[in-house]
């Protein structure tokens, strides 16, 4: 560990050769990560989502059996899917971070200090556990990344069967809701072959007997809008980024039926204007998918909104995928994610039209 190799470096007269195989010895054994021995805190993105949190929670336990004072923390409010799920097994929510200033963390389920809790470019960032495309956090220690798993969790599995760890009820628990949750019950266009072995092998120790039973009351929670008010609906599930010398906004909307589509496209509207001033964006965009109709409509908003917006969104060239401009959205079918496609193709665009 760190701290015997500085006192072994003090003491001076050993002889070289046997200090660093010492130091070898010593750090597979109790540091495999060399992350040190000062306490690290492990935490997802702002707005989390189920995957953020429970990704969180499940790598701070694989930490820790590895020997680390760790602790894993949230970045903001539950969403009501998230609390769903951690009643359901009894499981205590992770305290909310206010600022990571000084400490050393492990960011999971992003790579954007834009979506990161405040402090963070003050933090030691010892690792990166992510499944998105990299973001502006390029000074890690280190990264552990898989872009083809279908959410942070899949990672997460993943290191406990690599490192041989038996995985505890809780923690399966952990990582098959925030599989589920990301993948939306391992759909084809948001998983994988990764993703579908850890689900099947995480059942039954989770002790989840019926799956379908038991997503569509966690999917029930997730597209609950009940009780929110516009703006509300805007930011439960909004990522920012920055790129090229734009900050922007990417939200996700859902509705239930197609005929909602237009009224909820308004409503957008007309609260996105007050998020941009708040939060200081340049630009942003809303996607709203409807349940009904396989299809994402992109409205967007702000400097070279719409120039971004049709370089980005029409002929896109993606095979099996067809947009068209419609009158101030664009409207894309069959539906696309925000992480495979949305993001890298506004980056894309912003490239083009940099500003720095
Ligand atoms: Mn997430």
């Amino acid at each position: 560990m760190k701290f015997n190799y500085l006192r072994n470096i003090a003491l001076g007269a050993v002889a070289l050769g046997s200090l660093f195989s010492c130091e070898k010895d010593d750090d597979n054994d109790s540091d495999p990560f060399n992350f040190g021995d000062s306490k690290i805190v492990v935490i997802g993105h702002k707005v989390p989502d189920t995957d953020a949190v429970t990704s969180a929670m499940a790598y701070a336990e694989f930490l820790r059996s590895l020997g680390y004072d760790c602790e894993a923390r949230v970045a903001g409010p539950l969403n009501k899917e998230t609390t769903f799920a951690l009643d359901t097994f009894g499981i205590k929510a992770p305290e909310v971070l206010t600022s990571a200033d000084g400490l050393n963390v492990v960011l999971v389920d992003h790579s954007e200090y834009a979506q990161s809790v405040d402090g963070m470019k003050n933090a030691k960032i010892l690792r990166v556990v992510d499944n998105h495309v990299l973001g502006t956090v390029t000074n890690a220690a280190s990264y552990d990344t898989t872009r083809s798993a279908g959410s942070t969790c899949t990672i997460v599995y993943n290191n406990f069967k690599e490192k041989n760890i038996a995985i505890n009820k809780q923690t399966a628990q952990l990582l098959l809701v925030g599989i589920l949750s990301d993948t939306g019950r391992l759909k084809v266009t948001k998983s994988g072959e990764k993703d579908s072995v850890a689900v099947y092998d995480l059942l039954s120790i989770a002790g989840v007997n019926d799956l379908d039973a038991f997503y569509l009351r966690m999917h029930e929670f997730a597209d609950s809008y009940e009780g929110l008010t516009d703006a509300q609906i805007l930011v439960s599930d909004i990522k920012e980024y920055e790129r090229a010398g734009y900050k922007y906004g990417v939200a996700n909307v859902d509705v239930d039926y197609d005929v909602y589509l237009e009224d909820m496209r308004n409503r957008m509207n007309a609260v996105m204007p007050e998020y941009m001033k708040a939060n200081n964006l340049d630009l942003m965009f809303c996607k709203i998918d409807a349940d009904t109709l396989d299809c994402s409509n992109v409205i967007y908003m702000g400097e070279n909104a719409e120039k971004i917006a049709d370089q980005a969104f029409l002929n896109m060239g993606v095979e099996g995928v067809s947009s068209e401009k419609k009158d101030g959205y664009i409207y894309i079918t069959p539906h696309v994610s925000r992480k495979t496609v949305i993001v890298p193709r506004i980056n894309e665009a912003l490239d083009a039209n940099a500003k720095e």
